[in-house]
């Protein structure tokens, strides 16, 4: 098999190029062809190497489907030594993402060049793992203490321009990659630049106090994870020991952890989320329409949200509601979205401004007549969704594609209120739907296979997550969350407080435990979402016996002050004791006799009912595998990612 490295001469310099798509991971043919490579520019007259990279992308890390397997050598640590140690020039051009492992190659290098749009950054945290090839010992002696602290226990890329500013890359290139590397080599060389090897520099000035400083944050911000404390343990030890100490360190505590369970998780995770963009039995000759104008029904939180979502992406809205005070009233919670947005650092005010002129508003759906898609965001009331579908079939184009952001509805019939039932889904956006970043895409018993397809294409673009599922009540996500909340009230009347309740979820690692996220969407829902179901949807009544009796008591959750708990003006909760008295009289009015729960049980049952109801919905066709579900809870639920999602943690938990 030819090697994924190819070397070629070009005048005094080795060019070295990597091209192993889709992303040249470092695969065991990348690593032993480097060192081929490097060996055969160690015997000829060349004076420096170059090395670049082919396709899309350098090089985006250790090739992940490897780990796990034995491991080969060339490794990655030895061999990111060799290069650096290699007695001529050595410089390495990046494009796309110089990631993780790819990332230490580049630090290996003497020098480092860039096209202005590239970005660099050691995202392993992100799999629950620290860089293991030089990464946390090379980054601060380039770029210093606070700047790698930052980078690698975030995992978050730079720019290649605030990577220049932090000593990380040392020239921007404008134009030909290839090109402008060879120019920038040729000038080192005439200006005999050093062969800057980073792990002989010292590691810059630096305030001792900011390792304790960051893992007080980092215990906070990424609660229960190991990876991000084993970070700051390697840079420390880089700023206070030799490079070969502080490797030999590194090392220890990479095999530690990829030894572990929140690795696996998080490895887990990353493929599965990359699964859930596939659809099993779609056709790959299927054609994808285009969408390049939205209209968004209904102006209220959710319709707003999704209509930002889209401007963000560059694709103009027209958002639609009933009558022009309650349209002003729309366009303006968008207006406060995006000053909030501008407030935290999340768009400038020039990009703000240029996605909000992308939405305009109508209260005539003759508006709708041209655009690809339409989007739906009414209150859940089904005859008023199917009068809207039934005139958005009067208005819309032939081929446009009508979505329903029902939570709960059936979206066949919805779609059967139109007479092109083909064209018809649900794109199920998660609150708020500008910043959550699943989708659940509801594929109707008539949904054309291209529609789909789109859909789920187009998530993409507009940087959400999606995942597919088929129609049944609450789809993946809210069906699961019933027998959840069941079981979260039947603990609470067989003992716990909801206090303990959420707490242990939130040791768990959960986002926030069900009781305060009960209070925050907001009692009053579940409860009339429970006066349209029959006895038998309704489940056990102890399952909502005590939320019933705080509705009818006015405690509707933190909007009205007090739910499961009492709030203070900013909303901070805390334990009342008169809602420990009413669970204590429900229970005994229901014949439930009280005990000790532990954390564990809770768990154990809270996490046991997710599993269950999910094996149904696998059983059923509604998730077409079982990875699907666990992206659903991370990105929709606030389950943690480094627990791999329920059925995940629940495959490992039976081994
Ligand atoms: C590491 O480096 C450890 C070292 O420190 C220590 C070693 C001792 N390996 O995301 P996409 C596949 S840890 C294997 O859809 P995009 C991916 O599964 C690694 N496969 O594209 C998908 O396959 P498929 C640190 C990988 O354009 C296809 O490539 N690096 C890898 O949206 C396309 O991926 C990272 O964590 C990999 N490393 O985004 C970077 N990466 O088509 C992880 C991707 O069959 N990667 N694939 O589903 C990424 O963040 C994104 O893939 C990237 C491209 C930004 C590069």
């Amino acid at each position: 098999m030819a090697s994924p490295v190819n070397y070629t001469v070009t005048g005094n310099i080795g060019v070295i190029t990597v091209d192993n798509p889709p992303v040249n991971a470092l695969s065991w043919a990348v690593r032993q062809g480097l060192l081929d490579a490097f060996e055969t520019a160690a015997k000829d007259a060349t004076e420096a190497v170059l090395l670049v990279c082919d396709g899309r992308t350098f090089i985006a890390g250790a090739d992940i489907s490897e780990f796990g397997t034995p491991p080969r050598a060339p490794h990655l640590p030895d061999l990111c030594d060799h290069m650096e140690a290699f007695d001529k020039l050595f410089v390495a051009a990046i494009h796309g993402t110089a990631l993780g492992g790819g990332f230490e190659v580049a630090l290996s290098a003497n020098y480092r060049c860039a096209v202005a749009t590239a970005k660099v950054g050691l995202p392993e945290v992100k799999l629950g793992l620290l860089p293991g090839a030089g990464g946390t010992q090379r980054t601060p002696r380039l770029a210093g203490v606070d700047a790698a602290l930052q980078l690698i226990t975030s995992g978050a890329p730079l720019g290649a321009t605030a990577a220049k500013d932090v000593g990380l890359v040392d020239e921007i290139i404008d134009g030909d990659l290839l090109e402008g590397a060879l120019a920038y080599v040729g000038r080192l060389l005439a200006d005999s630049a050093p062969q800057r090897r980073t792990s002989t520099l010292e590691v810059p000035q630096h305030d001792a106090a900011i390792f304790d400083q960051v893992r007080a944050q980092l215990a906070k911000k990424a609660r229960g994870q190991v990876a991000p404390q084993a970070i700051v343990d390697c840079i420390e030890k880089a700023a206070g020991s030799t490079y070969d100490e502080g490797v030999a360190y590194e090392r220890r505590r990479f095999l530690e952890l990829m030894d572990g369970d929140q690795s696996k998780a998080l490895q887990h995770f990353f493929f599965a989320e990359r699964a859930a963009a596939k659809i099993d039995d779609m056709p790959e000759d299927v054609q994808i329409r285009s969408v390049e104008s939205v209209g968004v029904i209904g102006g209220g939180t959710m319709g707003g949200g999704i209509a930002m979502t889209f401007a963000n992406a560059g694709i103009p809205v027209t958002l639609v509601e009933i009558n022009d005070d309650a349209l002003e009233r729309g366009l303006s919670i968008v207006d406060r979205n995006y000053a909030g947005s501008v407030k935290r650092g999340k768009l400038s005010e020039t990009q703000a401004a240029a996605c909000r002129d992308l939405i305009s508003g109508a209260t005539d759906y003759a508006k709708l007549a041209d655009v690809d898609l339409v989007v739906e965001a009414v209150f859940e009331d089904p005859n008023l969704k199917k009068e809207i579908f039934s005139k958005l079939d009067a208005v819309c184009k032939d081929g446009a594609i009508l979505a329903t952001n029902t939570s709960y509805q059936d979206v066949n019939e919805i779609a059967a209120a139109t007479g092109r039932p083909e064209d018809v889904l649900g794109l199920h956006f998660f609150s708020p739907a500008h910043i959550m970043k699943l989708l659940e895409v509801v594929r109707g018993a008539e949904t054309a296979n291209d529609v789909l397809a789109t859909c789920m294409k187009l998530a993409r673009r507009i940087r959400k997550v999606p995942v597919v599922a088929g129609v049944c009540y609450g789809f993946i996500g809210n069906r699961m969350l019933q027998p959840y909340g069941e079981q979260a009230q039947l603990l609470l009347l067989e003992g716990a407080t909801p206090e303990q309740v959420d707490s242990a979820m939130e040791d768990f690692g959960m986002a926030m435990g069900p009781m305060r996220v009960f209070d925050l969407a907001g009692l009053d829902v579940g409860y009339k979402a429970r006066e349209a179901l029959s006895d038998k949807e309704k489940g056990d009544p102890a399952g909502y016996r005590v939320p019933d009796l705080l509705v009818e008591a006015g405690r509707l959750g933190q909007k009205s002050g007090s739910g499961f708990y009492s709030y203070d003006e900013n909303r901070r909760p805390t334990p009342d004791p008169e809602v420990h008295r009413l669970i204590e009289d429900t229970a005994a009015e229901l014949g439930i006799e009280r005990r000790d729960i532990s954390d564990d049980e809770i768990v154990n049952r809270l996490v046991g009912a997710l599993v269950d109801e999910g094996r149904k919905i696998i059983d059923e066709g509604i998730a077409q595998r079982a990875s699907d579900i666990d992206v659903v809870y991370v990105y929709g639920y606030g389950f943690p990612a480094f627990r791999g999602g329920p059925m995940f943690y629940a495959s490992q938990s039976a081994k």
